[in-house]
């Protein structure tokens, strides 16, 4: 049975990630940590600490406490708060993986951190971007996730870690907000399409990004971790999209659902600059061919849920 910690399991990925993995592993078999204590169901169905990744010694401390084997690493900045605070960004972005790796590297474990589109830039191929291609970010975020990558690569190869990852796309879900993400817009048009019926969009018409829906991202981190090691060709990170749509497509998806529904556009200039140096749609074919990648949701399937559980919880 794996011992697993997770980092930033407060955040968007880490609340539903943590609460599946205890599900499949046993709640006290899945550490969780974050910088703050909230009120979380997280913090009171399993172990918990708090932790600031920054803290190699608390880290390393937490992983020789727990005797843990795996190292789910998720504590970041996305990329538009990473663009106001770089130094910030590659303090926290840099410094902590580097500390993952190194308690990861010390205690033998498995070890998974998110890469993201926004490790491509301008000149990386805009449609069907291959999984091995160029990359020259233009945004601190960027440069983090394509360095992330790299330290990833060398422990594997200069230790041995059997380090793994993924290129996420914009992640969407119900249960936890992200924040200071580019792609954020398209949670947001949920939330406001269910409490206001309107949406005022940052993203501009036209302006394509990945996405994909929360279920899928962590069934493809489950997937990923428990993957055959001898198939694994690329270990860091995994091109995964399920979907690719610009603000008008979203809208419409919403309007067969909410007829009613409206949108128009507030385009803030730094989001948008992010965007625009992202692929329109990358091509997930290494992730199919090394360990089965499969997204169960499209847009519509992703529209209808999204509605559905956010009338629930906001009405
Ligand atoms: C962001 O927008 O910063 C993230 C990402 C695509 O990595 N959601």
């Amino acid at each position: 049975m794996k011992k697993i910690l997770i980092t930033g399991a407060l955040g968007q990925i880490g609340s539903e990630l943590t609460e599946k993995t205890r599900n499949i592993y046993g709640a006290e078999n899945v550490i969780a940590t974050d910088i703050r204590k909230t009120d979380s169901p997280i913090v009171t169905s399993g172990p918990f600490e708090t932790l600031d990744v920054t803290d190699a010694q608390a880290m390393a401390d937490l992983a020789k406490k727990y005797n843990v084997d795996t190292i789910i690493h998720l504590a970041a900045l996305l990329s538009a708060t990473a663009e106001a605070k770089p130094l910030l960004a590659w303090n926290l972005n840099m410094g902590g993986l580097v500390n993952a790796l190194e308690v990861a590297r010390e205690n033998q474990c498995q070890f998974f951190t998110p890469s993201s589109i926004g490790a491509f830039g301008p000149s990386t191929p805009k449609n069907q971007t291959p999984q091995d291609t160029i990359q020259r970010p233009t945004t601190m975020y960027g440069v983090n996730k394509v360095s992330g990558e790299l330290l990833c690569d060398y422990y594997f190869q200069k230790f041995g870690l059997d380090t793994r990852g993924l290129r996420f796309p914009g992640l969407i879900s119900y249960v936890a907000p992200p924040g200071g993400g580019t792609t954020d817009y398209a949670v947001e048009i949920y939330y406001d399409a269910v409490q206001k019926g309107r949406y005022t969009s940052f993203i501009d018409a036209g302006t394509y990004m990945d996405m994909m829906y929360m279920p899928d991202a962590l069934n493809a981190i489950v997937d990923l971790m428990e993957a055959d090691p001898a198939k694994l060709i690329h270990r860091n990170s995994f091109n995964v999209s399920a979907m690719s749509f610009e603000p008008e497509q979203i809208a419409a998806s919403i309007k067969k659902v909410m007829p009613t529904f409206t949108m128009d556009y507030d385009v803030d200039p730094i989001r948008q600059g992010i965007a625009e140096s992202w692929p329109n749609a990358i091509d997930s074919s290494a992730a199919i061919a090394e360990w089965g990648f499969k997204a169960q949701y499209d847009l519509d399937s992703m529209t209808q849920d999204m509605l559905t559980k956010l009338n629930d919880k906001l009405n």
